[in-house]
């Protein structure tokens, strides 16, 4: 099922892997000439505008943007138990690696009587974007509002957009996440015109003040990312998530059906999705496919998923070495890195580039979707070369505090005077001079 690419007996470059490994896009550009006007229109004239458009995009069109708190508190109690009590598992164990994250401010004495610190400050308020329709995911609820919280951030808004099968509400499950962790600000407005209202703000039909944030997290649709990418100088934003991606990196001690059922766990979410396998076992190779032909007829989202599997974004990497297949995953720099091979921990301290790895055969990236305590916002499309997921840190500033004596400051005088005439701004050195005369 999956296409093969026999890189056995060549070395090529990390340039070559880069162009021959599969790869998704997803085309933001086309996307942004669509959200120019919406986007104006709505810091022209906020919740008005906000609701036309959603009228015009979604074909409903709510009283209002703010969702009144008793009915979070009922999405709640209407939450089905069982659920209930996964999201909260999930947000626990959450909550305990994110908590781990936090920094301490560190106070570094450069010069007797000269110092710098380094201060974390959180972001005020942040807005969380959790889409609707196909792709309610309470899971990325708690992804994106734990590390905020962690992070001590003040206020947060979740953001979803109003759906007419819920009667012009975010899905139920979104209402009842936001309630679970605390959220009591939810703005049921979606699309490219949600993220203008969160960075412009307005006011609500019935006068109630919707406040501006600071940032914008969360997953959303090619407008929804197109809007952040233009108003990415007005707010802050996490990064760009393109279709999710899994490589696992494998050898002949391999169960085929485990490595089947995690390809297929991660194409189950979009026909864009990645599923990656590279090994340097032939046999293993074979016996996935196989695996693959039995297992895909049976699952839910059979046509999706087998699009995803056999689309070019997917396929089979036969390397000759497991060094070798290091080599290709850390070209790639999977989202999702699965080492099932003999050893896999030494193997996954050798790996450099991955937004998050799963080591050995009890640790399915599903797992770590939901339940393992570590995030899942991650990076994408190569990103992981550079960039990591989503965490505490994304949510707090490092502040530069400088603090000099006198004496400290005139010890150092005579190296500011020259850098600032070697770069011919000599008044920069006479704001230092100016102290001493
Ligand atoms: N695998 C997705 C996250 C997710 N999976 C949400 C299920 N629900 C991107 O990391
Ligand atoms: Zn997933």
């Amino acid at each position: 099922m999956l296409s093969r690419i026999d890189l056995r007996g060549r070395e090529p470059s990390v340039g070559e892997l880069r162009n021959r490994l599969p790869r998704a896009g997803m085309d933001v550009e086309h996307a942004l000439s669509a959200v120019r006007p919406v986007l104006d229109d709505v810091a022209e004239r906020g919740v008005p505008a906000a609701l036309e458009h959603t009228e015009r995009f979604d074909g409903v069109r709510p009283e209002g943007v703010r969702i009144p708190s008793g009915e979070l508190r009922r999405a709640l109690d209407e939450l089905d138990p069982e659920v209930r009590k996964a999201l909260e598992v999930s947000a626990e164990r959450a909550r305990r690696v994110h908590a781990d994250q936090r920094r301490e401010d560190v106070t570094t004495e450069v010069a007797a009587g000269g110092t710098v610190t380094e201060r974390w400050v959180p972001v005020s308020r942040v807005g969380l974007y959790a889409p609707g329709g196909l792709a309610a995911y309470p899971s990325s609820v708690v992804m994106n509002v734990v590390p905020a919280q962690a992070a001590g951030v003040e206020s947060l808004v979740v953001c979803s957009p109003p759906q007419a099968e819920f009667g012009g509400r975010p899905h139920p499950t979104t209402l009842a996440a936001a309630a679970l962790l605390g959220v009591d600000e939810v703005w049921a407005v979606g699309g490219a015109q949600a993220v203008g209202l969160l960075a412009f703000g307005g006011s609500d039909t019935d006068g109630t003040p919707l406040r501006p944030v600071d940032m914008v997290t969360g997953p959303g649709n090619v407008y929804v990312t197109a809007a952040k990418r233009r108003l990415r100088n007005v707010i802050g934003i996490d990064a760009e998530a393109g279709p999710t991606e899994i490589a696992i990196l494998a050898d002949d001690t391999a169960d085929p059906a485990h490595v089947a059922a995690d390809l297929i766990s991660q194409a189950e979410h979009d026909t864009l999705a990645a599923s990656v396998l590279v090994t340097p076992s032939e046999e293993l190779a074979g016996a996935v496919d196989e695996q693959l032909r039995e297992r895909v007829p049976a699952t839910r989202h059979a046509e999706r998923i087998r699009t995803a599997l056999t689309g070019q974004q997917s396929g089979c990497v036969l390397v000759d070495s497991l060094s070798e297949g290091i080599r290709v995953v850390d070209a790639y720099a999977a989202e999702h890195l699965e080492i099932q091979t003999e050893d896999s921990s030494s193997v996954a301290a050798r790996v450099r580039n991955a937004g998050a790895i799963f080591v050995g055969p009890y640790a399915p990236v599903s797992l770590g979707d939901y339940c393992a305590g570590s995030n899942h916002v991650l990076p994408t499309g190569g990103c992981a070369r550079h960039s990591s997921g989503l965490s505490v840190q994304s949510f707090l500033r490092g502040i530069h505090v400088v603090d000099y004596t006198r004496q400290a400051l005139h010890e150092v005088a005579d190296q500011v005077v020259a850098l600032a005439d070697a770069e011919d701004l000599p008044a920069h050195g006479e704001a230092v001079t100016a102290r001493f005369a």
